[in-house]
């Protein structure tokens, strides 16, 4: 089905389509998915198109028909769990959506908050003063997204009952709540309790320091302070490597609570895809390996997979099918690789995902990283230097494994040994490595092994 990103409408994904792709999803080793908003958004077209995103909606007891009815969406989490798979839901809690003006809300139209009393007075967001983030209304007079008073026992326990439902109704799995900076924080531990499940917060911010914070509030957070050193560092041979560098050491060493459980991503819906950024397929390659490798949680927005390379909201929004669902595409290949280490790994060691990064080596377009204890661990070598990269040998030490021991690197599936403490670490044309011990690798059916 045609469908054009930059037309802002509700071109046919839908939860039964869904279902008929969860092979092309779980083929690539992922074991989870996260879907849009499922509520009722508003049905105009906006000066911004339809509500296709779902992000504006009007009633949270009434499903966006145009992904599904209630037996379609437990289809789907019925279809995921009979696959050992697990169903992630967007949710709103900051605000419902308004197809106009400020001053021309019709309150009577939300459902369950479907009076003024329930909301903030309208104001514009002044970034640089928190109670404003958290009171003030965003969009503008094309959509306002009218500013829920979650900070009134009202309001929350309103919300509190309803997603107890919604998680119940559809056994959903965990949440990504939107806007999560813009809502008061002592409104989430009663409603991370509420849902019980997993939830990680949308809290848009490349700063440590406020981002982390939230974990104090919730589970989880989206890593934004790492995504914007990730990508610029792999955007170029330029691109600096330490800042990287600096941003992991800083996350593991205190500013985060707990990176384990972080959600690193390098692309999603409201960011220029990487492609965008830089059309070279091995910085592409590198991006994605440090996605699924580091810590966290990895999560890959769908088409990252096919090299798309939309722009800004609304072109970075394609829809997967133009791609013909292509599972020999390099990328769809390499997240399957990447995904099936560290998917054994962690079958080898649980432990595996509470081991923290560890970077053993940098230097201007190199990133050497270590993650899992003594013998089970992935060591990742990454380059920014892009597809032009030149051959040469790095000698990688403090790695941990031992003299002798033969490692493969699974991204290229060649074995080497170490000898003198090192690994040596074919680089070429700027791809990125993955090591693991080759005993480790029997009967996995890695490379052949
Ligand atoms: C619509 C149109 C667009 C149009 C826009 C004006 O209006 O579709 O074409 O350009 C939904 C839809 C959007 C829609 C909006 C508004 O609603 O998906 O298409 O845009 O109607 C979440 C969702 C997002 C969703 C909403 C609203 C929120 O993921 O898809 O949008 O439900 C802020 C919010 C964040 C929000 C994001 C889009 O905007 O905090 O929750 N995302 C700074 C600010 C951030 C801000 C960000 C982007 O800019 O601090 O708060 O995010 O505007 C770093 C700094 C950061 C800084 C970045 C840019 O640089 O550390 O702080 O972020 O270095
Ligand atoms: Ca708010």
């Amino acid at each position: 089905m045609a469908c054009n990103a930059g037309d802002r409408v509700y071109c046919g994904g839908t939860y039964q389509g869904l279902i008929k792709k969860l092979d092309y999803i779980q083929n690539m080793g992922f074991t989870a998915i996260w879907i849009s908003p499922v509520t009722f958004n508003l049905e105009e077209t906006t000066a911004y198109g339809q509500a296709y995103h779902s992000y504006w909606q009007q009633n949270l007891y009434v499903l966006n028909q145009h992904f599904g009815n209630a037996s379609d969406l437990k289809a789907l989490a019925d279809a995921l769990h009979r696959r050992g798979m697990y169903l992630m839901v967007d949710i709103v809690v900051n605000h419902m959506g308004w197809p106009g003006s400020f001053n021309s809300v019709d309150y009577s139209k939300f459902n369950p908050f479907n009076q003024q009393r329930y909301f903030h007075p309208y104001c514009t967001p002044d970034y640089n003063n928190q109670s404003s983030v958290e009171g003030c209304w965003l969009g503008d007079n094309n959509v306002q997204l009218v500013d829920l008073k979650t900070e009134d026992p009202t309001v929350a326990n309103m919300l509190n009952t309803w997603i107890r439902q919604l998680v119940s109704n559809y056994t959903i799995d965990g949440l990504r709540i939107d806007t999560a900076k813009h809502v008061s924080k002592s409104f989430f531990p009663a409603f991370n309790t509420a849902a019980g499940v997993f939830i990680t917060g949308e809290v848009f911010d490349g700063n440590p320091t406020y981002t982390c914070d939230y974990q104090n509030y919730m589970d989880s957070v989206l890593n934004f302070p790492i995504y914007f050193p990730l990508t610029r560092a792999f955007a170029s041979p330029t691109g600096s490597i330490s800042e990287l560098v600096n941003m992991v050491n800083q996350l593991k060493n205190g500013a985060c609570k707990d990176t384990s459980l972080l959600g690193t991503f390098s692309e999603n819906h409201d960011i220029s895809r990487f492609a965008a950024i830089t059309a070279d397929m091995s910085q592409a390659r590198n991006v994605l390996a440090f996605t699924i490798l580091a810590d966290g949680v990895p999560i890959v927005y769908q088409g990252q997979e096919q090299h798309f390379a939309g722009a800004r909201d609304p072109l970075n929004r394609e829809a997967v099918w133009l791609s013909g669902y292509n599972t020999n595409a390099e990328l769809y290949k390499l997240t399957a690789a990447l995904n099936q280490i560290r998917n054994l790994a962690i079958f080898r060691d649980a432990g595996y995902v509470i081991y923290k990064n560890w970077v053993i080596y940098s230097d201007a377009n190199t990133i050497a990283m270590r993650k899992g204890f003594d013998g089970r661990q992935i060591v990742t070598v990454l380059s920014n230097k892009g597809t032009a990269g030149n051959t040469y040998t790095l000698q990688l030490g403090n790695h941990g494994f031992a003299n002798g021991a033969q490692v493969v690197d699974v991204l290229g599936c060649r074995t080497v040994t170490v000898a003198n403490g090192n690994i040596p670490v074919l680089m070429e044309r700027g791809l990125p490595r993955a090591f693991y011990l080759r005993s480790g690798l029997l009967g996995s059916g890695i490379c052949e092994l």
